[in-house]
């Protein structure tokens, strides 16, 4: 039964969905971890329109992932637990990821990048 409620939902979710447009966002899931002084990956490429989902848990002392671009920040606790931010890539370009919180002497250097591939909509 569980099954067949998902499945309206998922055709309910397909139906309402902008005519004109050729497929519904994907969603993509990354995994970050935060450390003395980089991010693991460094580089996120994803396509114009996704729902991009990031986790980001710190290996050492508390660590911030922003994208100021897409208005996100993850705050990645020293021991404690991972955190989700969640944006729609909607705009394409490269965009600077930083580290929100001061972590030492190669904070500023601590950087990544998110690549948004442009998409046909
Ligand atoms: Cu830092």
């Amino acid at each position: 039964m569980r099954q067949v409620l998902l499945a309206v939902a998922a055709v309910a979710a397909l139906a309402s969905w902008p005519q004109g447009s050729a497929t519904p966002p994907a969603v993509r899931e990354v995994e970050v971890v935060a450390e003395k002084f980089k991010f693991t990956p460094e580089r996120i490429e994803v396509n114009q329109g996704d729902l991009v989902r990031v986790t980001v848990r710190s290996a050492d002392v508390t660590h911030g992932w922003e994208i100021k671009a897409f208005d996100v920040d993850a705050y990645a606790r020293k021991g404690g637990r991972p955190e989700t931010v969640e944006f729609v890539a909607d705009r394409a370009g490269s965009f600077e990821i930083t580290c929100s919180e001061y972590c030492g002497r190669g904070h500023k250097r601590m950087k990544g990048v998110l690549v948004v591939n442009p998409g046909g909509r």
